[in-house]
């Protein structure tokens, strides 16, 4: 009987364990409850200020998600104005409604709360995600998402002893709600705000010995390897990352396996994610951890050069030496080289072929974007071929749904392949062709580094250059092994190309992921549509739609016309 008694447990713990897996295989279901808020007490620099916390928390929590789990996040807004909440390099699979920006989503009123739901659809790696609207971004609000493998899938290295994630960005000492009126102020200069005040490692300012001051630190093991999942979170700087005497294997790029390379540092520029694998192989004691900008002329001991600490445990040696030195922050031509690596060891979605080899593609579109600046109105704005993008009351997803777009927008007006003789304020709003594959330059007119990001899509970033963008150009591009990653680098004067497969029906927001830019204008949205009513082919609303602009029934319940066919 007791041999019996064994093999019931066994088989029980069997069936215990084929059911665990076929529930990842689908996915589970994580809850999440979070609690917006301001909290002026936090001093994050030296002063107090408004900063966005989530439960309390800044940055926000970890959602630490597996391949295909559906996440729920039951947001309150406790803020005094709208919010959305975006979830970077999530890519909504035919479900545009839950990307939280102002085309798909009516912003939850201050006092209320909305549930988003989505699902981490095939894919895997590091991301993050931040409030949308209202240069909220500035204040926080934002935190890390992991996309962990299935269990089942092999990762293309060893498991790490543990993974932390780093968020680094610039941070302005300022309430963002002067700065955001700063950037709009008709008798300010274009350039304000280009440079923020200090540097943040996970919210936290610059490590400075002998104060009391909090800094990020990470405890490690003399011969273990941990994995870094390291996000840009900022709104304007690149950076350069690496710590004192040690090495990193750079493993993992939003959503791709990379190539694997060893590497003394890492640019890393605003709304891109990395993971490097890091050794404690160095003698214990504790390394400074050091993140500083690009582009920028800095002097010693700013506050614009965010630093940590590495602690190997026990080690009672503080990080000493000078900081670490990182390449001149002026050497454009170093972080080109960095980023023109062949990349993709895999990634979770690969090209319709099953790899990511693009060679046999032939785009059937291209847009040329070329982002500068200009005055309209005497107003400083950011635009993408003369148009600086402004946001409708109604979500271009919701004037979809019941006018299809009448009177909301207007597609196609947007000029894709040249720049409008003057700067306008537009709506704009283009045709990506469904399962066709789409070619992007974006040209970067200014003297500054830029990146762009789209929504619902990896980019595979074929080429970088400098100067204008030619057809000639195409013959240096990297067809054979591009990396597949959602937010692309714009170096100064230069360009970037990317190709992308629109399998993914929806309303796509492209836009500079420099915060500034994208809040004054640089921004347009990629309707990639499918007539096919099928809900497998692009969900149907969900069904605690919010209704705002002019379908806002807040007043007049029921106002809003039934859903269009097909929609
Ligand atoms: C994240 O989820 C994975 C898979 O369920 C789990 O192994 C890991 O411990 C979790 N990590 C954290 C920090 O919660
Ligand atoms: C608001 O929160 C309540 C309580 O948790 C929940 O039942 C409700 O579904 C949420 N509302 C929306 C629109 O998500
Ligand atoms: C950086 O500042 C130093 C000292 O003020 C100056 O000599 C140098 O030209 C500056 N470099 C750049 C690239 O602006
Ligand atoms: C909806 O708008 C699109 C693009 O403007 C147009 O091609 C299409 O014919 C319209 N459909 C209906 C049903 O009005
Ligand atoms: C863009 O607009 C500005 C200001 O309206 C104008 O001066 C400039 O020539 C335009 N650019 C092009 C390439 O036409
Ligand atoms: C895209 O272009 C290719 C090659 O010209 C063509 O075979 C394909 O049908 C086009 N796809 C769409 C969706 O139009
Ligand atoms: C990519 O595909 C082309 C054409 O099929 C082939 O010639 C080439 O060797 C492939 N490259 C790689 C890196 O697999
Ligand atoms: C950084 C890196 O992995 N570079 C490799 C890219 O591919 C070429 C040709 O296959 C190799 O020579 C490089 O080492």
């Amino acid at each position: 009987m007791a041999s019996s008694g064994f093999f019931t447990r066994g088989v029980i713990t069997f069936i215990t364990v084929v059911v665990l897996f076929v529930n990842r295989a689908s996915g589970i279901d994580i809850f999440l409850e979070w609690n917006v808020a301001i909290d002026t007490t936090i001093n994050p620099v030296s002063v107090n200020q408004p900063v966005i916390t989530i439960n309390g928390m800044f940055p926000g929590p970890l959602i630490n998600a597996t391949t295909n789990d559906f996440v729920h996040v039951n947001v309150f807004n406790n803020l005094d104005e709208p919010l959305l909440i975006t979830w970077n390099g999530i890519q909504q699979r035919l479900n545009s409604w839950q990307d939280g920006v102002s085309g798909t989503n009516c912003p939850i009123k201050p006092g209320n709360n909305w549930t988003y739901v989505f699902q981490t659809k095939d894919q895997i790696g590091s991301f993050f995600y931040f409030p949308s609207i209202n240069f909220q971004k500035a204040a926080g609000g934002f935190g890390p998402i992991r996309v962990n493998n299935r269990i089942v899938i092999n990762i293309p290295f060893p498991k790490p002893e543990a993974e932390f994630d780093l968020l680094i960005g610039d941070w302005f000492s300022t309430d963002y709600k002067v700065v955001r009126r700063m950037v709009k102020d008709k008798s300010m200069s274009l350039g304000v705000g280009d440079v923020p005040d200090a540097s943040l490692m996970n919210g936290k300012a610059p490590y400075t010995p002998g104060t009391s001051k909090p800094y990020q630190s990470f405890t490690v093991l003399q011969g273990k390897t941990y994995r870094f999942r390291i996000s840009n979170v900022g709104n304007a700087l690149s950076y350069n990352f690496r710590i004192q005497n040690h090495k990193m294997l750079l493993v993992e790029t939003e959503g791709s396996y990379t190539n694997q390379i060893t590497l003394d540092s890492l640019d890393i520029h605003v709304g891109q994610s990395y993971s490097v694998l890091v050794t404690a192989d160095q003698d214990p004691a504790d390394y400074y951890v050091v993140a500083s900008p690009k582009l920028v002329n800095i002097s010693d001991g700013s506050n614009l050069v965010a630093t940590g600490v590495l602690s190997y445990a026990n080690s009672g040696l503080p990080a000493s030496g000078p900081l670490p030195s990182g390449p001149d922050p002026f050497d454009v031509e170093f972080s080109v080289n960095q980023a023109e690596w062949n990349m993709t060891a895999g990634a979770a979605r690969p090209n319709p072929q099953g790899t990511f080899n693009v060679t046999n593609v032939t785009p059937n579109q291209t847009f040329l974007l070329h982002g500068s600046n200009a005055w309209i109105d005497g107003q400083p704005c950011y635009v993408v071929n003369n148009w600086s993008y402004v946001s409708p009351a109604t979500p271009l997803k919701l004037a979809d749904l019941f006018v299809n777009g009448s009177g909301v927008y207007q597609l196609d007006a947007f000029p894709t392949h040249s720049v409008n003789e003057e700067a306008i304020y537009g709506v704009s709003v283009v045709s990506g062709t469904h399962k066709g594959w789409l070619e992007i330059v974006f040209v970067n007119e200014l003297g500054i580094m830029d990146s762009w990001h789209l929504d619902g899509f990896g980019f595979y970033v074929v080429g970088f250059g400098m100067g204008e963008w030619t057809p000639a150009s195409r013959n240096t591009y990297n067809i054979f092994d591009p990396v597949v990653r959602s937010t692309v680098q714009v170096y100064p004067r230069g360009w970037s190309a990317v190709y992308v497969f629109l399998d993914n029906p929806g309303m796509w927001n492209l836009r500079s992921q420099r915060l500034k830019h994208w809040y004054l204008g640089q921004e347009l949205y990629v309707r990639v549509f499918d007539a096919d009513p099928n809900p497998a082919k692009e969900r149907p609303p969900p069904q605690n739609l919010l209704l705002c602009g002019i379908f806002d029934n807040s007043s007049a319940p029921a106002s809003a016309p039934a859903p269009l066919a097909g929609r």
